[in-house]
């Protein structure tokens, strides 16, 4: 794929409700688009890093920061092979979501060109997904109960909930409570506890959960094994798996026994491969996590998804859970799942109205 240039372009996409975590609240998703132009066709990713480092150190100004310094200067003119984008960004260490959107649009171009789908490519089993939804923590109980069956009314097959001190057993009882045993229940805490709590977390196994996602601090990865060793909740990990080796540290030490993967945490849907064929060898469930995208980044997202080790439906939830307008056609919900997209490269492209009106800023790197 030779690459004439790449557009970074900022856009500013209201979210339909504030989404609450206990790393902080976002009303709106300040997303980093990014656009290669290539032998006559375009490739387009989306950044996963937010406004701000707080689920990561990563974030928008910064991932821009080091693709224009960096990564997109990097980028040989006589043309790169997208397996090969990972191996040219590795003398720059971290900003694994700056490198996956640069290896995901080199990608898109790469497959619009030769007429096959992502899902193809990256080896989906089926052509659509399962969905989950992941709710934000709320200012009370009856408003969780109420946004919880709001979910479930459009047909979500998975509830995670959002959790930090003060906010976790008495919302998963009262969800428990309500909807009933049969309920595919979740909770994940984004690294808002320590091992210290653990008795507190052990009140968690009376609820019969799938599992609790990132309890401890994203390096804490002996501690989640100790942890894991007191829980009956099976631990699951986002945070702190930013590579395939880290992957095969937490099997091998018992830090998790489910995998949320995020290719923009991994640095891209290779790597994401990687970790699913890793997980699967070994019989450790996956899922498919999510970053608040738009259609650009779900559309990858929901392809992903699609592998055959991706046995716990994901956060790839629907264009409406988000935004009032998305940036592409929207990702409807049939049935509690999403259609993987079948036309070339990511199958979706931003509406140009919408681009125009939610961009921000935007810059062109020439190759
Ligand atoms: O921890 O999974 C997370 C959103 C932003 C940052 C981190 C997380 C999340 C979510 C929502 O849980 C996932 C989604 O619906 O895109
Ligand atoms: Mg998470």
């Amino acid at each position: 794929t030779k690459i004439s240039g790449v557009e970074l372009r900022r856009i500013a996409m209201p979210l339909v409700a504030p989404f609450r975590t206990s790393f902080g609240v976002e009303t709106s998703r300040d997303v980093l688009l990014v656009r290669v132009v290539a032998d006559g066709h375009e490739g387009w990713a989306e950044c996963g890093a937010m406004a701000e480092p707080r689920y990561c150190s990563e974030y928008a100004d910064g991932a821009q920061d080091v693709l224009r310094r960096f990564l997109v200067p990097a980028l040989p003119k006589d043309g790169v092979d997208a397996q090969d984008v990972a191996r040219i960004l590795r003398p720059f260490t971290g900003h694994r979501m700056a490198k996956s959107a640069l290896e995901t649009a080199v990608l898109d171009a790469r497959l619009r060109a030769a007429g096959e789908s992502f899902g193809s490519y990256l080896g989906a089993a089926r052509d659509r997904v399962p969905c989950g939804v992941s709710v934000g923590i709320m200012d009370s109980v009856p408003e969780l109960l109420d946004a919880v069956d709001g979910y479930l009314a459009q047909g979500y097959v998975r509830i995670k909930l959002k959790i930090e001190p003060g906010w976790d057993v008495a919302p998963v009882r009262a969800v428990r409570e309500r909807f009933g045993d049969e309920l595919l229940l979740q909770v994940d805490a984004n690294a808002a506890y320590t091992l210290a709590d653990a008795q507190h977390l052990a009140e968690l196994d009376h609820f019969g959960l799938l599992m609790i996602e990132q309890p401890l601090a994203n390096d804490d990865m002996v501690q989640h094994a100790a942890l894991a060793g007191r829980l009956r909740t099976p631990v699951c990990l986002d945070e702190s798996i930013e590579s395939a080796a880290d992957a095969a540290a937490a099997l091998s030490l018992g830090a998790c026994s489910v995998i949320n993967i995020k290719p923009g945490r991994v640095g891209g849907y290779l790597e994401a491969r990687r970790i699913h064929d890793l997980a699967r060898a070994h019989g450790v469930p996956v899922w498919c996590g999510g970053m608040l995208e738009t259609g650009v980044g779900r559309a990858a997202n929901v392809a992903l998804a699609a592998l055959p080790g991706f046995t716990l439906p994901g956060d790839t939830s629907g264009s409406d859970r988000y935004f009032a307008t998305d940036l592409t056609d929207p990702f409807t919900l049939a049935d509690g799942h999403l259609a993987v997209p079948s036309a070339p490269g990511l199958g979706v492209t931003p509406l140009p109205d919408v681009l125009d009106a939610v961009t921000t800023s935007s810059e062109w790197l020439a190759l």
